[in-house]
């Protein structure tokens, strides 16, 4: 496997399937359904185009001078001890589930494909919110390498870390999959993603709430189903407490 060496193709996908996009939203069927919901109810039409704007990017100077740890700040596994001890030469990223071509990829690959870099602010549903770059691979790029099944409707992310011997994990649909602000990100404010903010990638997904910026990424699994895959809610928060599998904002 040539992993993200081969860039130009990579790149030649991404415009393919933005033109894709482009094509759906001005087809006479989406208008019309469009206009429908329009009469039926506003919010509705507001939902189903919302989820594809961009969340607000911000300048440098916006970048707070602090930004907190949330959640587990160091995976106790030995695996991620001795990933870490090797600063994750070994480590990779698996891609498996409903997909033609399985993955597994090095950091390097990772770095070496398309990459966006994004200045965003996090909100916790716990109260407080801030601001950072973030650098990382388009989850899309990494999604068309890999060649979803059109089986796939969820992408599962599998984390590093547990709480009182639960893993953490989390989920997303196929809209935030492939918003072009939800990456797999490597770097936050242009240093390597430190340990406690989830080395060696997490995710962003930017028109989410914090616990869904699934930090220690280890596997992404393409699903059909969420219903088998531990508490079957989507994810460790919205298994164990209220926390809603749709935290969009
Ligand atoms: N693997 C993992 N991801 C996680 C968490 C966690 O405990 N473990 N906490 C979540 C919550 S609630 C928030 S607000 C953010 C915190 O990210 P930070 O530590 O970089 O601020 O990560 C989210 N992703
Ligand atoms: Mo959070």
């Amino acid at each position: 496997m040539t992993g993200f060496s081969r860039r130009s193709m990579l790149v030649a996908t991404g415009s393919a399937a933005l033109a894709g996009c482009e094509r759906i939203t001005t087809s006479p069927t989406v208008r019309k359904v469009l206009t429908l919901g329009e009469k039926a109810t506003l919010s509705g039409q507001r939902f189903l185009t919302d989820r594809n704007a961009l969340a607000p990017e911000f300048a440098p100077v916006d970048i707070s001078p602090r930004f907190r740890v949330n959640g587990n700040f160091l995976p106790r596994s030995p695996d991620f001890a001795a990933h870490l001890a090797k600063g994750f030469a070994d480590w990779r990223l698996e891609v498996s589930g409903l997909v033609r071509r399985p993955l597994r990829l090095t950091l390097a690959e990772l770095k070496a494909g398309p990459q966006r870099t994004q200045i965003t602010r996090h909100d916790c549903v716990e109260g407080w919110s801030a601001i950072a770059e973030w650098t990382g691979t388009p989850l899309a790029s990494i999604l068309k390498m890999a060649g979803i099944s059109d089986k796939t409707q969820y992408l599962v992310f599998h984390c590093a870390d547990d709480f009182s011997g639960m893993p953490f994990y989390e989920s997303i649909d196929l809209v935030d999959a492939f918003h072009p602000q939800t990456i797999l990100a490597h770097t936050m404010n242009r240093q390597p993603l430190p340990v406690a903010h989830g080395a060696p990638v997490r995710l962003r997904v930017e028109r989410a709430l914090g616990y869904k910026q699934a930090k220690y990424v280890m596997r992404i699994e393409a699903v059909a189903s969420l219903a088998g895959i531990y508490g079957g809610k989507g994810g460790y928060w919205e298994d164990h407490s209220g926390y809603q599998w749709f935290a969009g904002i």
